[in-house]
């Protein structure tokens, strides 16, 4: 490496370290346990998760969250429109029906806002039933 491209990478570290510092304070790490049980209509499930402060596990209630679909192998292709999810019964835990367009890998994105805030993104596989 030369010392152009070495201060060029220095740089640009740089830059994306104050471009990080630049977030919100309320901003902070959040993470999610998804847990999608299949319903009897194929491509459809019924999916619970619950959200939490990633630092303490804490549960995050009072959160808004809309939950989107996309295939990683499968860029631009589908157009799973997010859902808001609903409150669940213990803290931290919302609910929501998910429609997925075929069966395979898919990632769920997890939209949270409100009093906390992130994107989580989550690998789902939706396997088909063996009948
Ligand atoms: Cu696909």
């Amino acid at each position: 490496m030369s010392l152009r491209d070495r201060l060029r990478c220095a740089l640009l570290s740089l830059a994306l370290a104050s471009a990080a510092a630049a977030l919100p304070a309320a901003a902070q790490r959040l993470a999610a346990d998804v847990d999608c049980k299949p319903t009897k209509h194929d491509l459809v499930y019924d999916c619970r998760f619950v959200l939490k402060e990633a630092k303490t596990g804490k549960p995050v209630s009072g959160a808004e969250l809309a939950v989107g679909a996309d295939m990683p192998s499968m860029p631009m292709a589908h157009n799973v429109k997010p859902v808001k999810a609903k409150p669940g019964a213990a803290p931290g835990e919302y609910d929501a029906r998910i429609e997925l367009e075929m069966f395979g890998e898919w990632a769920l994105k997890l939209n949270v806002r409100g009093p906390a805030r992130d994107v989580i993104v989550k690998k789902f596989s939706a396997r088909e039933p063996v009948r």
